[in-house]
């Protein structure tokens, strides 16, 4: 097949999940990826992916370049040019408006398959200076596809549209996402990692470490950048934590740090999946997050984590206590964890999965 993925180039999930997605259809299909900027993920050479830049032109008339007329036009060359069947989109802003564009302006019957990863359903896509748009992109979309139930679920309430949504879970490289060895410090490694927007909660992540480091040695490493980052750096200033929490920027490789920490927190207050969260889990790292959208959907409370209710430290707290505290306890969730990540969550059960829905698409 030849498909066109669409996607961010930033480090959030759903530009982590297309850029890996097009890696492992590569070694089958021919894979074209579009975005304005090369992925992180894909930074790597011998993935077999071609990358299609997209460039915005700028004009002094313009207060905001209209990103989604030039990637309209790039999806409309790239099918002129290299044939390619389907248009797959990650994040429906703007991306699926731009394909449904570039589909009437060639007046071909191009499929377009979308992918709804979270804010764009759940917060930027209900904003009223998008939500007609995102509705009628979506309706016209030839398959919907969603990273949980819940997303599923809060896709069919909030927005009027009439198509079958089919759950595709997300996935984790579980060779690279690892553990190596059991490291039993004394001090204990809590990890976050994040685009710390509000939506995150990184607060609540300080606030829960002010918690659990006045009862047990400990360290927390925030990974990731965004715009919540100077208000977090304020109230480690204010608790006196300076000397405890370390802020590591972004990074390519996140597995390198989870590999090492005994706890992953995820304090959300909303959260369609939990990418994040799943590859701690892989790395056999137990999460304390929220119960909200779709983590009870990954974390199994009390079998492979714990959930709490949004804002609820105190509680989120005695369960890091409990895992950091008791080793038999932190190795039996981890090891669960990762079983869970094997069983449900690898490449080799979900990249299929999509093959499938491209070749029925294709079909009908
Ligand atoms: O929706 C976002 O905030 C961005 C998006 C992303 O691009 O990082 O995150 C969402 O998609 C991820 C990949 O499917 C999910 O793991 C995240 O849970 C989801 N974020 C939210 O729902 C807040």
């Amino acid at each position: 097949m030849k498909i066109g993925i669409v996607c961010y180039p930033t480090y959030g999930g759903s530009g982590v999940i297309a850029s890996e997605l097009a890696i492992h259809l590569a070694r089958k299909h021919e894979i074209h990826l579009i975005s304005y900027a090369r992925p992180v993920r894909l930074n790597m050479k011998g993935h077999g992916v071609f990358f299609h830049k997209v460039s915005v032109g700028s004009y002094p008339l313009f207060n905001y370049t209209p990103y989604t007329l030039a990637l309209a036009s790039k999806i409309i060359d790239l099918i002129r040019k290299k044939r390619v069947e389907l248009i797959h989109v990650h994040y429906a802003i703007p991306h699926t408006s731009s394909a449904y564009l570039a589909k009437k302006a060639l007046g071909k019957d191009i499929k377009i398959v979308t992918t709804l990863h979270g804010t764009d359903v759940h917060l930027v896509g209900l904003d009223p200076s998008y939500k007609p748009i995102v509705e009628f992109s979506m309706q016209q979309s030839d398959r919907l596809t969603a990273v949980s139930e819940s997303l599923k679920k809060q896709t069919l309430e909030k927005f009027n549209i009439d198509r079958e949504i089919e759950v595709i879970y997300n996935f984790v490289d579980s060779e690279k996402y690892k553990r190596e060895s059991q490291n039993e410090s004394k001090e204990k490694l809590i990890c976050h990692v994040s685009n710390f927007r509000a939506v995150k909660r990184v607060l609540d992540v300080v606030r829960i470490f002010g918690r659990v480091v006045k009862k047990i040695p400990c360290r927390l490493y925030l990974v990731g950048e965004g715009p919540d980052k100077s208000s977090v750096q304020e109230l480690v200033r204010k608790l006196g934590l300076e000397n405890k929490v370390e802020f590591l920027g972004n990074t390519l490789d996140t597995s390198r740090i989870l590999r090492k920490s005994h706890l992953f927190l995820l304090p959300s207050e909303q959260e369609s999946f939990g990418l994040a969260a799943l590859e701690a889990m892989s790395c056999e790292v137990p999460v304390v997050a929220s119960r909200v959208g779709g983590l009870p959907e990954v974390i199994r409370h009390g079998i492979d984590g714990y959930l709490a209710e949004v804002g609820n430290l105190e509680e989120m707290a005695n369960y890091s206590q409990q895992i950091l505290r008791n080793q038999v306890l932190r190795r039996k969730l981890g090891c669960e964890a990762r079983k869970r990540v094997l069983g449900k969550f690898t490449p080799q059960r979900i990249v299929p999965q999509y093959e499938s829905l491209y070749q029925r698409t294709l079909a009908k």
